[in-house]
């Protein structure tokens, strides 16, 4: 399906009674009153407007880092106090964030769709505190630290507190971030349940990633060949762009309310 793009809805916000773009006008005809399961995944990109980097952009993490040096069992195996401090700089720095107007517009869309499944590869919790009250994170939180010899789960906030880098659990194991490194595998239940979602979704809407890391990535192709409208929301395009009917390059923060004004007026 070839995408409609339609650019940067800077001040467009204002603007009530903005047609929506002609692939969506045409489907959203095609379902009066019917039913409407929509999915939203969302990335990295969703988080910028909050100020937090992202991984991949010119002021990403991996500009400076590459993955494996920080983001596997190895790296924390090897340097368990350059990966934990690292970790723990990025939980102060999400923990000082505020969510945005995109966090705020998907939580808006609860109770507004026959369902609405938030699926998310950030770990920084801005979603459940904008108000969405159980997204699926298919990568952990950074909320969260637990022993890696025990399983313990504990908050990140009382494990940073602590002394040590990394601190220890009582049963000697050392603490790390509760998130998924590469190599590791994603939580089975979230991961089974967003499947799921993107088999049965009506609309899904892929907001502020890149596209690059499986399986998240391909969750798109999974809706997009069960017959969902894919509606893209990133300013650049990414390797599922050619799946979207829709594509709103300009930035979250923008876009979601623009495209909520649609679809959730
Ligand atoms: C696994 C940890 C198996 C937490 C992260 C298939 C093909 C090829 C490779 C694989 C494959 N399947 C699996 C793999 C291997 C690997 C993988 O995907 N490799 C890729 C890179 C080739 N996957 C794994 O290892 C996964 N595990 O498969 O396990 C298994 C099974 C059983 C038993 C054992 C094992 C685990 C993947 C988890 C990786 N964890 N990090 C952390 O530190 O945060 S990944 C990292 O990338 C982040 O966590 C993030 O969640 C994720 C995705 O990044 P994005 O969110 O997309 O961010 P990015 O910077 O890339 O993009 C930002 C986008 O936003 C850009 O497009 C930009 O244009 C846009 N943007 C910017 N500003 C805005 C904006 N958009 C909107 N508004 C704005 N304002
Ligand atoms: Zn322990």
């Amino acid at each position: 399906m070839g995408a409609a793009a339609v650019g940067g809805g800077g001040g467009g916000e204002r603007r009530a009674a903005e047609a929506p773009p002609a692939p969506l006008a045409g489907w959203l005809a095609g379902r009066p009153g019917g039913p409407l399961r929509v999915v939203v995944l969302s990335g990295a990109g969703l988080s910028a407007g909050s100020g937090l980097a992202t991984f991949r952009g010119a002021d990403g993490h991996w500009q400076r880092y590459r993955p494996e040096e920080l983001a596997t069992p190895q790296a924390f195996a090897r340097r368990p106090e350059v990966v934990w401090e690292w970790y723990a700089a990025r939980f102060r720095a999400a923990a000082a964030a505020e969510p945005n107007a995109g966090h705020r517009e998907i939580a808006r869309w609860e109770g507004r769709f026959t369902s609405l499944t938030v699926v998310t590869q950030n770990v920084d919790g801005l979603h459940q505190r904008a108000g969405t009250p159980d997204p699926l994170e298919l990568h952990g939180s950074l909320v969260r630290a637990r022993c890696a010899a025990c399983g313990e789960r504990l908050p990140m906030a009382d494990a940073v507190a602590r002394p040590g880098a990394p601190p220890r659990c009582a049963c000697g194991g050392r603490l790390r971030p509760d998130v998924v490194w590469f190599g590791e595998a994603l939580p089975i239940d979230a991961l089974s349940r967003a499947d799921h979602a993107a088999r049965k979704a009506d609309l899904f809407v892929v907001a502020g990633t890149s596209a690059q890391v499986f399986p998240a990535a391909g969750l798109i192709e999974v809706a997009a060949r069960a017959g969902a409208l894919v509606v893209e929301v990133n300013p650049e395009a990414t390797p599922f762009s050619s799946l979207a009917g829709l594509r709103l390059a300009g930035p979250a923060e923008v876009e979601l309310p623009r495209l909520g004004r649609w679809i959730a007026p």
